[in-house]
């Protein structure tokens, strides 16, 4: 069957996009009207349960949570990541986890604060998230910078760059001041997601999702 992405343009399934586009995978897009009520509906229910975009339909079923997405389409191709007997599948899978686990929960309470703190508490949610956040891009800048990770380069388009790029977007974007996110300080992830952004597949999606010419390095152009 075709894959069937259920997305909206610049949230979570963009990471979901920009993957399928680098594979040149088929898929159709099914748009979601969130306004709308969509997620909480019975039909999209069956298809993801914890009605949050992004879900996935595929011959296996339906796949949701921006990282299972991701790896399974790893593995099902062989690309864009480490497949299960290379030996550098264990690191690569410690850095996607804590992109999904650690990073993007942070960015998530950042962006709604009052999820984590109740409406009383944004202000110290924010503050406590966006320590979380700088520690947390530091390591992964560190590990970049000493490591030189195939499965995270400017050399080799992956799933683990397009997942930060997505977040970093949205971390320079969104949280109000003084908390947005100045990408000079973790240059050798700079050096990263600028690859990543300049790829015919990212350009591609940056027009259909209306992202700018550099979504990830530069999203206010
Ligand atoms: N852990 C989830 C998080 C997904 C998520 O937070 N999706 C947001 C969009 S970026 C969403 O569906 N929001 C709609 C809502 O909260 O009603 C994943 O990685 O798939």
């Amino acid at each position: 069957m075709t894959l069937i992405l259920h997305h909206a343009p610049d949230f979570a399934s963009t990471i979901v996009r920009l993957a399928l586009e680098e594979l040149e995978m088929p898929h159709v897009i099914a748009l979601a009207d969130i306004d709308g009520g969509a997620l909480a509906s019975p039909e999209y229910r069956r298809v993801n349960p914890v009605g949050l975009i992004p879900a996935l339909e595929t011959e296996h079923g339906p796949i949701f949570e921006t990282a299972a997405i991701l790896l399974w389409l790893v593995d099902q191709t062989g690309r864009l990541g480490p497949g299960p007997r290379d030996p550098d599948r264990g690191a690569f899978l410690s850095w996607l986890f804590f992109t999904s686990n650690a990073l993007h929960q942070a960015a998530l309470a950042m962006f709604y604060p009052h999820r984590p703190a109740g409406e009383a508490n944004t202000e110290a949610a924010q503050a406590a998230a966006h320590d979380q956040i700088i520690a947390r891009l530091g390591l992964i800048e560190t590990m970049v910078a000493t490591q030189s990770p195939r499965w995270l380069s400017p050399d080799h388009p992956g799933v683990l760059g397009y997942y930060i790029g997505i977040l970093v977007r949205w971390l320079i974007l969104l949280p109000p001041p003084p908390y947005g996110l100045d990408l000079r300080d973790f240059p050798a992830l700079k050096a990263v997601l600028a690859a990543h952004e300049s790829r015919p597949a990212a350009l591609r999606v940056a027009a259909a999702d209306a992202l700018g010419p550099t979504p990830f390095t530069n999203p206010r152009p």
